[in-house]
């Protein structure tokens, strides 16, 4: 089992996006183990993006995923980040292919709605910094919920 830090970003949270994409998540059969709203500082943020900080879209990811609220959450699962990769989708909402979260939501690279790890040790860096007080360990049987 993987856990993968998913984060929707502020166009994504702007827009409305947040309860379809979760969705999309629970229906794939992951399961939610971290979920909070947090508005980034300057700080968190150029840490989160800092292997994209000699890129000349820098400066303007930093502001644009600052610039209001974004939602932290963690999915677990075999094999999530690749699995959650490709509900994702390719970083350019107009090359991604329908049914992938950024091929049915989005149009530009930078207004992409949503980031997720892409790696293990990416993955465990991101939930680190996202949530330092670290996820929640829980057995999910839905079938138990359903008579009292
Ligand atoms: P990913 O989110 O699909 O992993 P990365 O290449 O790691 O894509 O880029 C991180 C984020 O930086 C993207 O999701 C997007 O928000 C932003 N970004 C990447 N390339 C560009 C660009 O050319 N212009 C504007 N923003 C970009
Ligand atoms: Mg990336």
């Amino acid at each position: 089992m993987e856990t993968t830090y998913i984060m929707v970003k502020p166009d994504g949270v702007q827009r409305g996006l947040v309860g379809e994409i979760i969705q999309r998540f629970e229906r794939k059969g992951l399961q939610l183990v971290g979920l909070k709203q947090v508005i980034a500082s300057e700080e968190i943020a150029k840490t989160h993006y800092a292997v994209h900080a000699e890129r000349p879209f820098f400066p303007g990811l930093i502001k644009f995923v600052t610039s209001g609220p974004v939602v932290c959450m963690a999915w677990s699962g075999r094999d999530a980040i690749s699995v959650a990769r490709n509900l994702i989708g390719p970083t350019n909402g107009r090359e991604a292919a329908p049914g992938t979260i950024r091929g049915d939501f989005g149009m530009d690279i930078g207004y992409n709605m949503i980031h997720g790890s892409d790696a293990t040790d990416t993955a465990e860096f991101e939930l680190g910094l996202w949530f330092p007080e670290g996820v929640n360990d829980w057995n999910q049987d839905s079938q138990s919920w359903v008579y009292e």
